[in-house]
């Protein structure tokens, strides 16, 4: 088994997650800021205030990644520091734009790749405010390219862009269960706004066309002179039949996936949203315009995947209550026979099949016509580490095992499938603010201790990737 030689590894991060500095320089308040004021909302009643204080130690984590052998880092930019309240008419704080210029500046000289994902979730908040956010057809993806084209003109270094950041939860986790930031849902006792049957697969389909608006502007005004690339991140798991006999199950498990993720990708790579979608949601499902059409498809010049996680799945029957996202089947953990998919983790949702990884990247190059991908994320939480005393928890050989399979799996999928995977950036430089889960769920291959000024402490897993990586990558 084995990667091409030009492979490309890092790690990745999210601002919202790591920066702080939330008033710092101009910043505007996010959707995030203000979701998190809720009582209620995230677990331990934390906030991205502070979190690791990255936008104050940018040095610290540029040698943090050099010295664990990182070739390339993916991070996100907080649109609200750059354009505080966001439109195409505000004013642009240029503070907030210098940070990540000199930060590209800063890994470049270091030897460092920059990826730059857009946006990951903290939409400025006036936007949310003033509009709708997400919900408006109109003004989002013109907002959007807006901010793009701030961002490409100022950073014409970066060469690897990615538009959204898993515009599936953006979507399903902010407009259906409201999990998410700005928390719309159905659900009264959660919020009193939402409507979860239509307001999901708007957003949906706003972010798609935004996510076409940039690419064009990218392709027609930048990449002539700057000659990089620019794609979408979408998530998504790996399915196995419940019940491998029944043909119900099977086609369950298809249709799974397409309604996680072909749900953005058959609209970018064909031009018109899954059947499966279509014949659930009706008239629910918005349709594309000639002239979207013309945006999304075909703009895609990678395929970002994050992935971490396989579940079993059973088929439901009967009408599909308005509220169901996952295409009238349940997710399991065991199968009809009693397998496990997997051991628990600390995060709900997530136990490792590294075999999923592989099948998952099958799926999507058959299905997509192999196309270049970059796994933007996949990583590990482990079940208790927060409550371990230090020495304890750098020793993490529970994630150090989940690398070394999954990356084994991915190297598979190339060498022996054919899938054409290019890079891969593991979850996460850093342990972080995991949303509504606050601090008490760590993904980070360093420690950060909260308790004493975020002090940076590398686990056993942050050197064990350029070994790794190291033995399974092509010399020539
Ligand atoms: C990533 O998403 C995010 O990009 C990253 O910011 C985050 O820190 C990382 O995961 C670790 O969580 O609430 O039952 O509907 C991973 C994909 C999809 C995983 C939604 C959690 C919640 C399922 N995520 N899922 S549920």
């Amino acid at each position: 088994m084995s990667l091409p030689k030009d492979f490309i590894w890092g790690f990745a991060t999210a601002s919202y997650q790591i920066e702080g500095g939330a008033k710092s320089d101009g910043r505007g308040p996010s959707i995030w800021d203000s979701f998190c004021a809720i009582p209620g909302k995230i677990a331990d009643g934390s906030s991205g205030d502070v979190a690791c204080d990255s936008y104050n130690r940018t040095k610290e984590d540029i040698d943090l990644l050099k010295s664990i052998g990182a070739k390339a880092y993916r991070f996100s930019l907080s649109w609200s520091r750059i354009i505080p309240l966001g439109g195409r008419n505000d004013p642009i704080n240029q503070k907030g734009l210098d940070h990540y210029v000199k930060f590209v500046d800063d890994l470049l000289e270091a030897g460092i790749t920059p990826f730059i994902t857009l946006y990951h979730w903290d939409l400025p908040d006036e936007l949310d405010k003033r509009y709708g956010g997400l919900l408006n057809r109109v003004e989002f993806p013109l907002d959007f390219e807006n901010y793009a084209r701030v961002v490409y003109k100022a950073i014409p270094k970066c060469k690897n862009w990615i538009t959204f950041n898993e515009p599936w939860c953006s979507s399903i986790l902010g407009y259906s269960t409201g999990y998410f930031a700005p928390g719309h849902t159905s659900d009264r006792s959660k919020s009193a706004v939402g409507d979860s049957s239509r307001e999901p697969w708007t957003a949906g389909h706003n972010l798609l066309v935004a996510h076409g608006r940039a690419v064009k502007v990218y392709r027609e005004e930048f990449k002539p002179t700057q000659g990089g690339e620019i794609g979408i991140t979408l998530n998504g798991d790996a399915t196995y039949p419940w019940d491998p006999e029944d043909p119900a199950d099977v086609e369950a498990c298809d249709r799974k996936i397409e309604f996680a993720i072909s749900w953005f990708a058959d609209p970018i790579y064909f031009g018109e949203y899954p059947a499966s979608m279509r014949k659930q949601l009706g008239d629910r499902l918005p349709t594309f315009t000639p002239e979207e059409v013309a945006l999304v498809k075909g703009s895609n010049d990678f395929y970002g995947m994050n992935h971490y996680t396989a579940n079993y799945i059973k088929h439901k029957t009967g009408t599909p209550p308005d509220d169901d996202f996952l295409g009238n089947l349940e997710t399991l953990f065991y199968s009809k026979s009693g397998e496990c998919i997997g051991e628990e983790t600390e995060s709900f949702w997530l136990r490792p099949n590294a075999q999923g990884f592989r099948d998952l990247l099958n799926w999507l190059s058959k299905r997509y016509g192999y196309p270049k991908i970059y796994v933007t994320e996949n990583g590990t939480s482990i079940k208790g580490e927060s409550d371990l005393p230090l020495e304890k928890i750098v020793e993490d050989d529970f994630r150090v095992k989940y690398f070394d399979d999954y990356v084994k799996a991915m190297a598979k999928a190339s060498s022996e499938d054919g899938v054409n995977v290019q890079g891969y950036f593991a979850w996460s430089l850093m342990d972080n603010f995991e949303w509504a889960e606050g601090y008490q769920t760590r993904f980070g291959v360093t420690y950060v201790d909260y308790e004493d000024q975020q002090k940076r402490h590398p686990k056993k897993s942050a050197k064990s990737l350029k070994p790794l990586f190291d033995s399974v990558i092509k010399t020539e």
